[in-house]
C-alpha cells in the first residue's frame, strides 16, 4: 500500500468517527408529559454508525429490542445503568423495557432513510395485544417513519 493510500484510509476512517453521532434516549418513570413508563425520545431517527446512549431514571427500567433488521442489531441493556448501543444496519429497531412493556414503555428507532419497516409492523401487530397501555402512541411512532 503506498503512503497516499494509508492517508486516504486514514481520512476516510477519522470522518467516519468525527460524523457519527450520539443520541440519548431516557427511560422514565415519569415523562415530561406527565405520561407513565416512556422511552424519550419515544421516536428517534438516527443515521447508520450512530450510538444511542440508553440512560433509565432508576433501576426499574432497561431497553430490550424486540425488533430489529436482523440479529446484528438485537441489544438488551442492563438495568439501571446508561448504555451506549451503536447502530450498524439500516431499518427499524423497536425496543421495550422488559417489566413495563405491558405499560407501553417502548421505543422506535429509525436507523437511516426510506427505510424498510414491514418487518418493524409485523413484530409490533404480533404483540400490540399485549400491550395495555400507550399502545396508540406506538401506532403513531410507526406511522410517522418514512
Ligand atoms: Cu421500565
Amino acid at each position: 500500500m503506498t503512503k497516499l493510500k494509508i492517508f486516504s484510509l486514514c481520512l476516510l476512517l477519522c470522518s467516519t468517527m468525527i460524523n457519527a453521532k450520539e443520541h440519548t434516549i431516557k427511560l422514565l418513570t415519569s415523562g415530561s408529559n406527565g405520561t407513565m413508563m416512556v422511552f424519550e425520545p419515544m421516536l428517534l431517527q438516527i443515521a447508520v454508525g450512530d450510538t444511542v446512549n440508553f440512560v433509565p431514571s432508576d433501576p426499574s427500567h432497561n431497553a430490550v429490542s424486540f425488533s430489529a433488521p436482523s440479529d446484528k442489531s438485537n441489544f438488551k441493556t442492563p438495568y439501571g445503568k446508561a448504555t451506549k448501543v451503536t447502530f450498524n444496519e439500516e431499518g427499524v429497531v423497536l425496543a421495550k423495557c422488559l417489566p413495563h412493556f405491558v405499560m407501553g414503555m417502548i421505543g422506535v428507532i429509525q436507523i437511516g432513510e426510506n427505510v424498510d419497516k414491514t418487518k418493524a409492523l409485523d413484530d409490533w401487530n404480533a404483540i400490540r395485544s399485549n400491550v395495555v397501555m400507550n399502545k396508540e402512541a406506538v401506532d403513531k411512532a410507526l406511522a410517522k417513519i418514512k
